[in-house]
């Protein structure tokens, strides 16, 4: 993993630095504006410094990955161990992540210290048995203190022990607090190996901006509605998944936000003829924002719709609930694209963050079976568990753009952002089921 800070004049120019150092798979972890300061303040510009990352590494990117890896360690040791300061531990990278880590530190330092308390009761019983095997310890390190040599060999060998059991408890409590958000087993354990593999790691506050780090890379590049290079006009977005999820509700938010605030044509079609009340509840959304709407009862009927909307940027298709278990239904949709030809496709899957992993899995792998699709996560209001994100992420590698998280048409919709996200897996900020 490569972490690497860039600075520029504005928030463009240092992502572009960040992506033409690290590549195109850069990801932005955090941004911040950099305001001088002193008398200086006066003749310099603010800056904007953007912190990226980059998790797949080629040979050439190996080098300066440990490189990184070993001046985060330096920086931290530096900071729990200021006498042993050392000649290459004098930067600064990886110092923010840690301060912003530090209220989930705390939080997991508490914990630590409860499962301290609870471990009391039983240490008073065997309080005797240490005392005797401490006495006898002392007596061992006053006869070895009588050598230099042999004190600091023991003192080393102590460190060690208590860095490793530390080190051992920091590990339980990540995995339990991964766990406890629905993160699989299979994959906090991943992450965990990963990471311990990968560098030099003593403390709890470097073993979580590491998770959280890593976090951020397996989320990966968020990839929220937009026109790529070759798209053609209009570009035809379909919104499908489970009935209920929230594909209707999604599509109200993001025609108002495409529109008010991208001011892009919209246009919305419907598919979803099978639900009463279905293209009334679309057509009222739609009949407030003043976009067109049309009701495609077959795929014939696109005949006549489509040619109405050449001009525009974007057509939303709401599509019926499909169950995974209807192959009817999946052919039906598998004909709506198909009636598309010539146009450009994409297709957002729409999930329910309180759907069982289990059904997560199936329903991914029905869509998968279709067609390419982006994910976009409903209801993270409704619960406080959600790894299924991270675990859906993945097991498809499908790549996560929106986070919806109440009922509220237009507001209660975001690009998701993996910091958030992150954060709220290891239990700390303030997630998007907050009321945010
Ligand atoms: N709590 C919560 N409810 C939502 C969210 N998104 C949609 N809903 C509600 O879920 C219900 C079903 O939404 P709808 O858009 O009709 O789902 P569809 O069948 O997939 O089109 C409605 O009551 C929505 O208000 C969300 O993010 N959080
Ligand atoms: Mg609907």
């Amino acid at each position: 993993m490569i972490i690497k800070k860039f600075q520029g004049n504005t928030e463009t120019e240092a992502i572009m630095l960040a992506k033409e150092n690290l590549g195109k798979d850069a990801i932005v972890m955090n941004i911040k504006t950099i305001k001088p300061k002193g008398l200086f303040k006066f003749f310099r510009k603010t800056l904007v410094e953007v912190t990226a990352a980059v998790d797949e590494v080629s040979d050439k990117h190996k080098a300066k990955e440990s490189e990184t890896a070993s001046k985060i360690n330096a920086s931290i040791d530096e900071k729990l161990h200021p006498s042993a300061k050392t000649a290459n531990s004098t930067s600064d990278d990886g110092k923010d992540l840690e301060e912003k880590l530090n209220s989930l530190a705390m939080l997991l330092e508490e914990q630590i210290e409860n499962s301290k308390n609870d471990r009391k009761k039983d240490a008073l019983k065997t309080e005797k048995k240490t005392e005797k095997k401490l006495a006898d310890t002392e007596k061992k390190l006053d006869e070895k203190k009588e050598s230099g040599k042999d004190t600091e060999k023991t003192k080393e060998k102590d460190e060690s022990k208590e860095t490793s059991s530390l080190k051992d408890k920091s590990i339980d409590l990540i995995m339990e607090q991964l766990t406890a958000n629905e993160v699989s087993y299979q994959y906090a354990k991943q992450i965990i190996d990963e990471i311990m593999h990968a560098g030099n790691i003593r403390t709890l506050d470097d073993m979580l901006a590491c998770v959280y780090q890593k976090i951020i890379l397996k989320l990966g590049q968020t990839k929220p509605i937009s026109f790529d290079k070759g798209d053609k006009k209009p570009k035809i977005i379909f919104f499908v998944g489970p009935t209920g999820v929230g594909k209707t509700t999604t599509i109200a938010k993001l025609s108002s936000k495409l529109l008010l605030d991208e001011k892009k044509k919209i246009a919305i079609f419907t598919s979803d003829t099978y639900r009463i009340a279905a293209v009334e509840q679309i057509k009222t959304y739609a009949n407030i924002l003043k976009i067109p709407v049309e009701v495609i009862y077959e795929t014939k009927d696109l005949d006549k719709a489509l040619p109405k909307y050449s001009e525009y940027d974007y057509i939303l298709i709401d599509t019926a609930g499909r169950s995974h278990k209807n192959k009817e239904q999946t052919d039906d949709l598998k004909a709506l694209y198909n009636a598309f030809e010539d146009c450009t496709l994409f297709t957002y899957l729409v999930l329910s963050a309180t759907t069982k992993y289990k059904d997560l899995k199936k329903i991914t792998s029905l869509y998968e079976d279709i067609t390419e699709c982006c994910l976009i996560f409903t209801k993270l209001d409704e619960t406080d568990a959600i790894g299924n994100i991270l675990n859906i992420k993945l097991d498809t590698g499908m790549p996560l753009s929106y986070i919806s998280y109440g009922q509220n048409v237009p507001d209660d919709i975001e690009v998701m952002n993996p910091q958030i996200i992150a954060k709220q897996l290891l239990g700390g900020g303030d997630g998007y089921g907050s009321g945010r």
